[in-house]
């Protein structure tokens, strides 16, 4: 079969980046984001309007939908970005006749869940901020897409995509960036996939999660966040926030904005607001 054509939204974010380097040669990507960026395989597209999803849609055999808010933040912008946005992609895919689609959720769909108890991909969602909870509504739109029009989804609620674990929470939830592009390859590459939830972890000795279900799929993640524990400990600051270090979402339970690390850089104006 001839290599697959696959869209990644979001592209200049961090786990995009990591993904379009993991999958050079792999597949034949479409890049696309809001804002710009250097490459010849890039499309720029904003998501929150229809006729870009419908652009950038057009043509390809799978999506991987990175693009959205990816902390937790002021309503407006997660409502444009990641429900707005998220409506936009499903719909476009399903107007394009775009079958399958793997769809990056988040640790902070059930944030609320506490440290000392270890969920599969079946508990219900309790969402731990407003981006948390658009999370949960793409986890809902692409059940309902599944269910209704027969398209595909691998729904991955990520922990922590980056070379290596931040903190004593991330030891639990970290991916490593070849982790992922694994996790990522299943969700576009293997038949019969219909609408499954999964963990996207390492395979992390303090995990939460029973990623039992990744593993039928077929996962065999190959980094564990124990190798850098010594480390990790050193460097972890007192305990904070007592409901942020009870439960798993941490920060993000008690903290009503995060600095955006993929937040567009503001020019300098002369004058302040
Ligand atoms: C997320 O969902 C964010 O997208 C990412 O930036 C991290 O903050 C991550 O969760 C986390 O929980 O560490």
């Amino acid at each position: 079969m001839s290599m697959k054509t696959v869209l990644i939204t979001g592209a200049t974010g961090d786990v995009g980046t990591h993904l379009a380097r993991e999958f050079a040669g792999k597949y034949r990507l479409r890049l696309s984001d809001k804002r710009p960026l250097k490459a010849k395989n890039f499309v720029r597209a904003d998501i929150s309007k229809m006729a870009d999803a419908l652009r950038v849609t057009k043509g390809v055999d799978a999506i991987v939908h990175l693009g959205g808010y990816s902390v937790e933040g002021p309503w407006e912008g997660i409502l444009q970005a990641n429900i707005i946005g998220c409506y936009n992609v499903f719909e476009a895919a399903r107007r394009n006749g775009v079958k399958r689609i793997v769809f990056p959720t988040s640790n902070h769909a059930t944030g609320f869940y506490r440290r000392d108890e270890t969920i599969d991909h079946k508990v219900y969602p309790r969402p731990d901020s407003r981006y948390g909870v658009s999370k949960v509504f793409g986890e809902a739109l692409g059940r309902l897409y599944a269910d209704k029009y027969g398209m595909e989804f691998l729904m991955v609620r990520i922990g922590n995509v980056h070379p290596f674990p931040l903190d004593k929470r991330r030891l639990s939830i970290w991916i490593s960036p070849r982790d992922i592009a694994q996790l990522v390859a299943i969700g576009i590459d293997k038949p019969g996939i219909k609408f499954e939830i999964v963990y996207g972890i390492s395979r992390n000795k303090r995990a939460w999660y029973d990623n039992s279900n990744a593993y039928r799929l077929g996962y065999q993640p190959q980094d564990d966040a124990e190798t850098y524990v010594d480390e990790v400990l050193k460097k972890e600051k007192p305990a904070g926030d007592p409901i942020a270090e009870m439960h798993q979402g941490g920060i993000f339970c008690v903290a009503e904005d995060i600095p955006n690390p993929a937040a567009p850089v503001k020019k300098a104006k002369g004058k302040k607001k």
